[in-house]
């Protein structure tokens, strides 16, 4: 049984130098609400696509890596939603030996991009260090896979449910550039602004495929990751979403929520509490990271 399989338009356009763009499956079934979910994965295929770009849809079906799935297994991914499991990297052993299905999070997509040769992902937010992880130790698998994975990832920051500035110091342990896309701040997922600093501000896209051209041939391990702040009309004020977040994150910890089920609760109980306006906000970001994330992509082509 082979370990991955790639979709023959994604491995011709890796053949001949076109830009490819990975997607995660994790955002699909545990991050948004059918059929939200479906409908923006598919959208967000259409942007990278607009942009002259293949996307690449990841997940784990029957026990292997698909890169590049059909609409149909997206539909299905996006139907089954929590009951397909979340699969961090300590997870894949157990679910190709059981040939089960898996939603792939950041480190995982990852884990298969960097296998079939896909150089950059576009996603919403990554995991980081949780609230409150020096009782915890609650840190994403997903910093730890920047920290040696050679895959660049667009996103739109990280949420506040995280720890932003303890976020920002293991990205610096592991080595992980980060780079804001037009801005020298950190931007906060649903806000623009969170008072932190990138560590470089990119003019533009060529600026950006320079990067990470130059990191290749220094033969670095790891990652990048790109920040791209969400665009101000579908920003929400930070005041407005910090005390949501708040309410979450006690609501949480009351019902004594814990691990994994952590960011997918946390999203879910956020929509809830906004009435769909966090829920709206994220889509939007995704289409924009997509945009962006692809044209950085065919800018690293044509170096
Ligand atoms: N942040 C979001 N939306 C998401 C996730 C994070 O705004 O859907 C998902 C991603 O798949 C990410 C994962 O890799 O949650 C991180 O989970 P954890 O914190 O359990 O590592
Ligand atoms: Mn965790």
């Amino acid at each position: 049984m082979d370990v991955f399989r790639v979709n023959p338009e994604v491995s011709q356009a890796l053949a001949e130098n076109r830009p490819v763009i990975a997607l995660e499956s994790t955002i699909i079934s545990h991050g948004m609400p059918y059929p939200q979910n479906v409908e923006t994965a598919l959208n967000v295929e259409k942007v990278v696509r607009e942009h002259g770009g293949v996307p690449a849809t990841i997940g784990i079906i029957d026990g292997v890596g698909v890169v590049g799935m059909t609409a149909e297994e997206i539909e299905e991914f996006g139907k089954r939603g929590m009951s397909i499991p979340k699969v961090s990297r300590r997870d894949l052993p157990i679910i190709r030996a059981s040939k089960s299905w898996g939603a792939t999070t950041v480190a995982t997509t990852m884990i298969f991009a960097a296998m079939a040769g896909v150089k950059f992902f576009v996603t919403g937010g990554i995991g980081g260090v949780h609230r409150g992880a020096e009782n915890t130790f609650d840190i994403s698998a997903d910093l730890e896979e920047l920290g040696r994975t050679d895959v660049t990832v667009i996103c739109a920051g990280a949420k506040a449910i995280l720890d932003l500035p303890k976020t920002l110091e293991v990205l610096e342990t592991k080595g992980v550039p980060v780079l804001g896309f037009q801005t020298s701040e950190l931007p906060a997922f649903y806000t623009r602004t969170s008072g932190l600093k990138v560590d470089y501000a990119i003019r533009d896209y060529e600026d950006g495929a320079r990067i990470v051209r130059a990191k290749h041939e220094m033969g670095l391990s790891g990652g990048i990751l790109i920040t791209n702040p969400i665009p101000e009309k579908y920003s929400i004020p930070a005041e407005q979403i910090n005390a949501v977040i708040e309410r979450a994150i006690a609501e949480m910890d009351e019902r004594g929520i814990k691990g994994k089920e952590c960011t997918p609760f946390l999203l879910a109980k956020i929509a809830e509490i906004t009435g769909g306006e966090s829920l709206a906000s994220n889509i939007q970001l995704v289409y924009n990271n997509a945009a962006v994330g692809t044209e950085i992509a065919k800018a690293y082509c044509e170096l």
